[in-house]
């Protein structure tokens, strides 16, 4: 594994055009070897030890796995991840400062044998995003839908053999409103034309744009599947996963501002009655944290829309 970047998380390293061009054409990004091996253990001890917890309180599934969401909220290790600094200049840079995480989750997929009738699972994030907000084709034409959120998925454990139940995506999908829907057993299990694994070490990462056609796949291997999700969206989306914030707890005083942001807690200072949207409350407020470390680094950037 080559470790690329071991900065620490105060650093916001602006995205170069070269990177944003290339996360335009291709929808998502792979970071080899971006997450330190210390922090990587220590998240591996977390996914571990909320498996095990979950294991004893019947919360797996007959496949044997773990889909926590929220999962931010269970482990202070995951939450500082949510503006880890390798990850999260994509995520700023992409989505701008007025975000949050409205859906995380650990995942833990064990080595799942049992043969079963194969499921077509490709699709885009976000459900009712997707028809609700619908450009209508016979009045619009097929213009892409909005991006309204961005994912950054870390890997915890060996994904670097195909079969590992890798998630698998089609590059440069992420503008496509359609995909088309096989219903013969046999193409469903061949799957698309053009579909890649993500083949990936522990401390890697990928960000991915919410439309990018992806689906999960069967761990056919012996080793388990780990990796973490949080996804970004604006603030004035709404929650998707159960994040209750205790304002009391350890995990609470550990974060930072901006990590507070991250986990919602600025979500409930929108006041949309502030009709200029400027100054405190407002739609423009210096005292969202995410903005005021953006503006006092001065990286607002009047030419990037998100970024103003
Ligand atoms: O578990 C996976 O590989 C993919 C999960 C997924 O669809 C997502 O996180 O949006
Ligand atoms: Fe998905």
């Amino acid at each position: 594994m080559t470790i690329t970047s071991q900065e620490p998380a105060t650093d916001y390293a602006p995205l170069t055009d070269a990177e944003r061009k290339e996360f335009h054409e291709n929808g998502y990004k792979h970071l080899p070897g971006v997450v330190s091996p210390e922090i990587v253990a220590e998240l591996q001890a977390e996914a571990d030890r909320l498996y095990g917890e979950n294991k004893d309180t019947g919360h797996i599934d007959k496949t044997g796995s773990l889909h926590l969401l929220g999962a931010v909220s269970h482990s202070s290790a995951f939450a500082r991840m949510l503006d880890y600094s390798p990850t999260f200049r994509w995520v700023w840079g992409l989505a701008g400062w007025n975000i949050y995480s409205q859906h995380n989750h650990l995942d833990v997929n064990p080595p799942y044998e049992e043969d079963e009738t194969p499921r077509w699972e490709w699709h885009q994030d976000g459900w009712r995003q997707n028809s609700d907000a619908e450009y209508y084709a016979p009045y619009y034409g097929d213009v892409p839908r909005p991006m309204l959120s961005i994912k950054v998925a870390i890997v915890l454990s060996d994904i670097s053999e195909p079969g590992r139940g890798q998630t698998l995506c089609i590059p440069g999908s992420h503008l496509n409103n359609h995909m088309y829907r096989p219903t013969d057993p046999a193409e469903i299990a061949k799957g698309p034309e053009g579909a890649v694994p993500w083949l990936a070490k522990p401390g890697d990462a990928f960000i991915f744009d919410r439309r990018l056609w992806h689906s999960r796949s069967r761990n056919r291997s012996d080793v388990t599947r780990k990796m973490l999700f949080m996804s970004y969206t604006y603030r004035w989306v709404r929650p998707v996963d159960d994040m209750p914030i205790d304002r009391e707890s350890a995990w609470y005083a550990g974060l930072t501002p901006v990590q507070r942001q991250l986990i919602g807690e600025a979500f409930g200072n929108l006041k949309v009655q502030n009709m200029w949207g400027v100054g405190e409350g407002g739609w423009i407020d210096d005292t969202i944290p995410l903005r005021a470390e953006l503006k006092e680094r001065g990286l607002l950037d009047r030419n990037v829309p998100w970024l103003r």
